[in-house]
Parts: C-alpha cells; sequence; structure tokens
C-alpha cells in the first residue's frame, strides 16, 4: 500500500468516521431537534441520589440533573423543559449513539476509548471522582488489599469492571466477581450478602451507602481509591455548535462561582458590576450568547434558575444533601481543586 496504512486499519480508521458522521448526519442539528421538541432529553442514571434520583415528589434532582437543567436553561431560557430519561450503565451509549437522547449527563467516566471509539465526546468533567470499595464491617477488614479470595459485586457495563481487574493483577488480589446489569439488584446482591465487597465510584458508595442500605453504619469505605474517574457529559460526535453549547453551560457554571456569581446575587450584579468578566458571563456586554446561537443571557439564566457550580455541589452531593461529599478535587482550582472553567470571553 503507497498510503500510510494498512488496509485493515484504514478500514476502521474510515469506519470510526463514517460511523460518526452518519450518527450525526441521521440525527441533524441537536440545536434544532432540541428547539422542535421544545425540552432537552437528557440521560441519567435509574435513580443514584445525589447526581440523577427522583425525590419524594418525583422531580428528578441531583448534580448531573442540574447540568441537565443548565443546558435548557441556556437554550430555551427555560430550566424546567427537561426530559429525564432513565439508563443503566449497558444502556447509556447507544441511547446516545441513536438519537435517543440530546445529552447523556450520568455519572459517566470519560475514557480515550469512549472518546474516540463510540461516534460521541465527552464535553467537560463535572465531578472528579475514583474507583474504591465499600465492605461490610463485620468483616474486619482494613484495607483492600486483604481482599484475596473476596466476592466483588459490580455493575455491569461500568469502567469499574476493568479498572478492578486491572488493579487485582498488578496487585496480585484474586477476587470472584458478581456482575449484574441492573442498579437496584446488584446493590440488593450486596445488602443480601452475596458478594463480600462493593467496587465502584466513591461518590456512588458513599451515596449507596446513605440511600439503599438499610442501616449505612453496618458498612465502611475502604480508604484505597484505584483509578482516576472523571465523570462528564457525553454528545454525538459530527455536531459541533452542541458540544459547544454543553461545554460551556458547565464553564458557566464553574466560572460563576468563581467570581461569586450566585442564584441570589445574579439579579443585582447584572444591574451594577462593573467586572468585565461578569458582564461578559452575564451577557451585558454582549458576544458569548451569539457565536453558540444563543441570547445573550443564556449564562444569566443557567445561573439565575440553576445556580453556580458550587451551589449545586453543596445542594446536592455536598454538606447540604445526606452525602456530604468534601469538595476535594472538585474544588476551584483556586482553592486547591481542579475546577478550572476556561473563560467565557
Ligand atoms: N463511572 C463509571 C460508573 C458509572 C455507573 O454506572 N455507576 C453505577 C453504580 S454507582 C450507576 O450509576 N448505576 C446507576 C444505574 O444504573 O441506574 C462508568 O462510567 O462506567
Amino acid at each position: 500500500m503507497r498510503i500510510g496504512f494498512t488496509s485493515g486499519r484504514f478500514k476502521a480508521l474510515l469506519g470510526a468516521a463514517l460511523l460518526a458522521g452518519a450518527a450525526q448526519a441521521a440525527h441533524g442539528a441537536t440545536i434544532d431537534t432540541v428547539r422542535q421538541n421544545g425540552f432537552v432529553r437528557c440521560g441519567t442514571t435509574t435513580g443514584f441520589a445525589g447526581f440523577s434520583a427522583p425525590d419524594a415528589k418525583g422531580e428528578w434532582r441531583g448534580l448531573d440533573v442540574d447540568l441537565c437543567r443548565a443546558v435548557a436553561a441556556a437554550v430555551l431560557g427555560d430550566a424546567r423543559k427537561t426530559k429525564i430519561v432513565p439508563l443503566n450503565a449497558q444502556q447509556r451509549f447507544t441511547a446516545l449513539q441513536s438519537g435517543e437522547i440530546d445529552v447523556l449527563t450520568r455519572n459517566t467516566t470519560v475514557t480515550q476509548q469512549r472518546d474516540t471509539a463510540l461516534g460521541i465526546i465527552h464535553a467537560g468533567i463535572n465531578f472528579y471522582d475514583g474507583q474504591g470499595f465499600m465492605v461490610r464491617k463485620s468483616l474486619g477488614v482494613k484495607s483492600a488489599k486483604e481482599l484475596n479470595g473476596a466476592s466483588v459485586c459490580l455493575q455491569a457495563g461500568t469502567s469499574n469492571e476493568n479498572t478492578l481487574a486491572d488493579w487485582a493483577r498488578a496487585n496480585k488480589v484474586e477476587y470472584k466477581p458478581v456482575v449484574i446489569e441492573d442498579f437496584n439488584e446488584i446493590v440488593n446482591a450486596f445488602a443480601s450478602n452475596r458478594c463480600d465487597v462493593f467496587s465502584t465510584d466513591a461518590s456512588g458508595l458513599a451515596s449507596i451507602r446513605i440511600s439503599k442500605l438499610g442501616n449505612p453504619d453496618d458498612f465502611v469505605v475502604l480508604p484505597e481509591i484505584i483509578s482516576k474517574e472523571p465523570l462528564g457529559p457525553f454528545v454525538r460526535q459530527g455536531d459541533d455548535n452542541w458540544l459547544n453549547i454543553v461545554s460551556w453551560s458547565l464553564r458557566a457554571m464553574i466560572e460563576a462561582e468563581e467570581y461569586g456569581i450566585t442564584s441570589a446575587n445574579v439579579d443585582t450584579l447584572k444591574a451594577k458590576s462593573d467586572q468585565p468578566n461578569v458582564k461578559r458571563i452575564l451577557g451585558v456586554t454582549p458576544g458569548a450568547g451569539k457565536n453558540m446561537g444563543l441570547s445573550e443571557d443564556w449564562a444569566y439564566n443557567i445561573i439565575k434558575q440553576v445556580g453556580n457550580y458550587g451551589e449545586s455541589f453543596e445542594r446536592n452531593v455536598g454538606q447540604g444533601s445526606p452525602l456530604k461529599l468534601q469538595r476535594g478535587l472538585n474544588a476551584q482550582w483556586n482553592k486547591g481543586g481542579l475546577m478550572y472553567a476556561l473563560p467565557i470571553r
């Protein structure tokens, strides 16, 4: 072959490109679909407290639901105009590829494989996490390295399955995987002692412990974090404007926190602030909205109706929630964390 590819590799690359192109061509511009429907269809979990779960009144709430609402506020001017599509781990990518949803806002780890091989692409990180372990206290285990011979509950279709296999091989730990697709079933398997250990993202362990296990004090999360699990929204490849809209909606929430713009003070700042960055975010100085085909109050609507990232974090997973997670890696970059929004200017 004269061109630099072996024919197999060339075909594979061509296949991936066609897949991405075809996936998008079949769906047109997502913003048009959203405007025609009058709502944003977001793929979430089937119910994972703190990130995406229905509350007592059946209203979906959580950090990921807030991101979905932010996109609706940016595009449609109304954060309520969302349609939540609950998906388990196995179903989520097909739902995005097939056009059943406009954006996947569902505790999904960004990996090179997911970003390049599935016709989808991530649109930022809204929670930095890592994989951990939870065990029954009565087991008396203090470290994951003591888990040799244990049975481990894992949800099918998660990155957690492969990460654990890699870690176990590297640490010479033998384990018996118990893998189930349905979230409630896998949690029930753990609760009813069908496995010794539950392994998933640390946020997932905290959420399961508080919201799904009868007596949280009977369980303990072990200190080891065995991976990076950067969680973020995904969109289809080939629709750059939609990718921009989702990623800049998330950045608007993060940057609003950096500049101290909250749902409570956004009106005052919009009327009175003479800070150039604040004026650009709030559309007082125009440009940012028009460049994405949105109105200039796109970010104002997000902050007013959903709040900034810190407000969303505290209410859903932080000190104002049953999970009480620390900001940790999810603090702002100038407060020791990794949340560093690219500038809106
Ligand atoms: N971040 C991992 C795990 C995400 C995941 O699906 N976690 C499970 C366990 S906490 C979950 O959210 N299940 C809820 C559901 O399937 O409805 C990934 O992207 O594969």
